[in-house]
């Protein structure tokens, strides 16, 4: 059994499918693990997100800027920029379906076994493991929650940018969702 870890796809497809066939994928007894920005700047992004739910067990998704980006888009918060490729899934047939399940992913992935944290940009390094796992989750639960939109409504914006423990409320998510979603915060 192997484990993939597979970038930044930015809604293509047609190499992810060429990638598979060339590292002979066999979904029975191999694991993907797909490092976020699924989707966006590529032309096949709605195919890349079917695709990829699709695949249920076999892969593990967190989420990047660009999926965030999407989500909040869908829930009528940001709004398109020159360059997004993102309509074709925002007027989906499954659209709903699609967001549902994108909103349901984690923004990291521990797995004990292998020793190994994947998140899209980093990890701050005054953050232990046990605060990376705690930070992540605590978005994970407002992006789940019946109140999502409130973090939409504040997730743009490159402030707070130093990590101070006292932070509270949506300023607090937002600088967690910025330091592992923006390389910037990490140089
Ligand atoms: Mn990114």
């Amino acid at each position: 059994m192997s484990t993939y870890v597979i970038g930044d796809l930015q809604g293509c497809l047609t190499p992810l499918v060429q990638l598979l066939e060339q590292i002979q994928y066999r979904p029975e007894q191999d694991k993907l693990w797909f490092a976020g920005d699924l989707i966006n700047r590529g032309h096949e992004s709605l195919e890349t997100l079917r695709f990829i739910k699709s695949l249920g067990d076999n892969a593990t998704v967190i989420l990047g800027n660009h999926d965030l980006h999407l989500l909040a888009v869908s829930h009528g918060f940001g709004t398109l920029k020159r360059g997004d490729t993102l309509t074709e899934i925002l007027s989906a047939r499954d659209r709903d379906e699609l967001m549902d399940w994108l909103r349901q992913q984690p923004l990291c992935h521990y797995d004990k076994t292998l020793n190994t944290v994947m998140t899209h940009a980093g990890i701050p390094p005054c953050w232990s493991l046990e605060d990376t796992l705690t930070f992540a989750k605590e978005v994970e639960t407002k992006l789940k929650s019946d109140t999502v939109d409130e973090f939409f409504a504040t997730m743009y914006g490159n402030t707070p940018n130093q990590w101070d423990n006292t932070l509270t409320g949506l300023d607090r998510l937002r600088a967690i969702t910025n330091y592992f979603n923006t390389d910037a915060l990490l140089r």
